[in-house]
């Protein structure tokens, strides 16, 4: 059957699997949006390309599968390079496909041309353009191969408009499947051998390649084995956080009582993390490149493992496989007061103080996990984040999309697509002031789908980390943060959206239950003081300690 470029590239996207994919629409690629006509695919339309591509990375993040994102050339394929940009750093699977000139006009300047090869080529894992309609499914099949193998990451797939036109008659590919790489025997055996001399073992866990079975597999190796668990940054639903083993995430604002414990670990073992400057607060915890700690490194790509560090035993293997591998491997525990000790530090540590202004963030976050337990939380980047990651308790994975590559403007498209993914679930986004308003446009998609999402935007009236660096180096020369913002719940109404302002802890309990009742998108203002700038100080406090 002779099919076009468009078509054949539309049906080998439903052949490998894929329910859902996300775009916004350009003539560049009309032919693969033809190609989607009354087919099984659900389309969600965009209102910027950041959007599509934070929804794709964030569908990849939840599902395992590589989040598909339709955008076209130059200016599309530059908006969204944000979402590839964040699903390299999170090793997430993503594919994005880019319209591209006609190949008897490249290399002119076309319209909108960019050589996408050196345009992506730090940001992706594979970069490719697709030269001849009959190689349509060999190369998709290849970008889902690549974007799940190993480390999986974003592939950019340029598509020549003459190709999307061109007709062949070739075969679908087979559905792709995940390759991932298993421990061997004497990875595990040495892996028992040093925890049997261990004295102080510590687990880090985090990376890309989890799964609901794997964060069981990892709970039931470090509670049978009472091993303390910290989470990577940004990756704190690896393990249910009421287990008694998980002791808190090892990230930005780590607890001064965690960190050490990671300093004084005598071994530790890093399931699926890379161990980055953000995981590591600013490769102070863990030496380069050789640790004090005795390291097991596992990781699923083995040109991340020797990289940075060089552990003591390199395991290369996926998340998934390490922990099904030592799942029933049981040790005989002589550390369970450190364990407790740092399960201890852990509760100690959510307990939130009181801090300056009618609104309490670290209460009303307290309130919504009593609320919620089991939600979808989002968020991108900002001081607001540090009580959402350091007050909420995650229960199941996948339940936390995050960008370990700080990206602000990621919450808001990550929840609408969470809700298109898991519509039984409740998704709660969290953002900041200077956040919301880079993706708040995407507001009108989760109107459009009836995507109910709850948004809360924590408005201080600043882009706060900002400030705070700024009043740490130059105290009180403030410049380039100050922000006048617009009324957030009248932003939301006007896109169809409930929205509300709240300005006293005691609102927020009816404010959020409206806000879930809502049945359909909700917004809701939380209005800050300035000074509550983190749970732990103030920004008067900050300033004054710099002077
Ligand atoms: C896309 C992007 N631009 C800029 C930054 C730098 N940055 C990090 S946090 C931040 C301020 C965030 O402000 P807001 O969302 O209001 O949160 P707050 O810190 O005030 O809680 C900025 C500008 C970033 N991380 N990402
Ligand atoms: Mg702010």
């Amino acid at each position: 059957m002779t099919r076009t470029g468009g078509h054949l590239l539309a049906d080998q996207l439903v052949a490998q699997g894929t329910e859902l994919a996300f775009c916004v629409p350009g003539e560049s690629y009309l032919g693969l949006l033809d190609g989607l006509y009354g087919k099984s695919l659900r389309l969600i339309t965009c209102r910027h390309e950041a959007g599509a591509a934070n929804m794709a990375e964030a569908y990849g993040k939840l599902t395992g599968r590589p989040g598909i994102c339709m955008v076209t050339r130059g200016p599309g394929a530059t908006q969204a390079s944000v979402g590839v940009h964040t699903a390299y750093q999170d090793s997430t699977p993503m594919i994005l496909l880019v319209g591209q000139v006609a190949s008897d006009q490249e290399e002119r300047e076309a319209f909108q041309e960019v050589d996408y090869r050196r345009m992506f080529g730090p940001l992706a894992k594979w970069v490719a353009q697709i030269d001849r309609v009959d190689r349509i499914p060999e190369l998709v099949a290849r970008a889902y191969s690549t974007a799940c193998a190993g480390r999986p990451g974003p592939v950019v797939l340029a598509l020549p408009e003459d190709v999307l036109a061109a007709e062949a008659d070739v075969d679908d590919a087979p559905r792709y499947r995940v390759i991932q790489p298993s421990p061997s025997a004497a990875d595990i055996d040495a892996v028992r051998s040093l925890l049997a001399a261990a004295e102080r073992p510590f687990v880090i866990a985090g990376g890309g390649s989890w799964t609901p079975g794997a964060s069981d597999d990892l709970g039931r190796f470090a509670e049978s084995n009472e091993l303390p668990v910290g989470a990577a940054f940004r990756r704190q639903d690896v393990l249910d956080n009421d287990s008694p083993s998980y002791v808190g995430d090892v990230g930005i604002g780590i607890n001064p009582a965690l960190a050490e414990r990671v300093q004084s670990a005598d071994v530790l073992v890093v399931v699926g993390a890379r161990l980055g400057e953000m995981t590591t607060s600013g490769y102070t915890l863990v030496d380069v490149p050789r640790p004090a700690q005795t390291l097991v490194h596992v990781h699923p790509g083995a040109e991340e493992l020797g990289r940075v560090y060089q552990a003591d035993v390199p395991v290369l293997a996926g998340a998934q496989q390490f922990a099904a591998a030592v799942r029933d491997l049981r040790v005989e525990p002589r550390w369970s007061e450190w364990t407790a000790g740092a399960r201890a530090d852990y509760d100690a540590w959510q307990r939130h103080g009181a801090m300056p202004g009618a609104l309490d963030l670290g209460a009303c976050v307290a309130h919504l996990r009593d609320v919620a337990p089991d939600a979808i939380v989002t968020n991108g980047a900002g001081n607001y984040t540090v009580w959402a990651h350091r007050f909420w308790r995650f229960h199941s994975f996948p339940s936390q999309l995050a960008p370990t590559s700080g990206a602000m403007g990621y919450g808001v498209p990550a929840a609408v697509a969470a809700k298109a993914v898991a519509p039984e679930r409740t998704v709660i986004c969290f953002s900041g002031d200077g956040d919301f308003l880079m993706s708040g446009q995407e507001l009108a998609t989760a109107v459009q789908y009836e995507l109910p999402v709850v948004i809360l935007v924590v408005d201080n009236g600043m882009y706060g980390t900002i400030r705070m660096h700024q009043e740490r180096h130059f105290p009180g020369r403030v410049v380039g943060t100050d922000l006048v913002n617009p009324d957030f719940a009248a932003y939301a109404r006007a896109f169809g959206a409930h929205g509300e302002t709240v300005e006293r802890t005691d609102e927020f309990p009816d404010a959020l239950e409206r806000a879930l009742a809502a049945g359909r998108p909700a917004v809701l203002a939380l209005r800050i003081d300035p000074e509550a700038i983190n749970p732990r100080t103030t920004l008067t406090a900050i300033r004054e300690a710099a002077s």
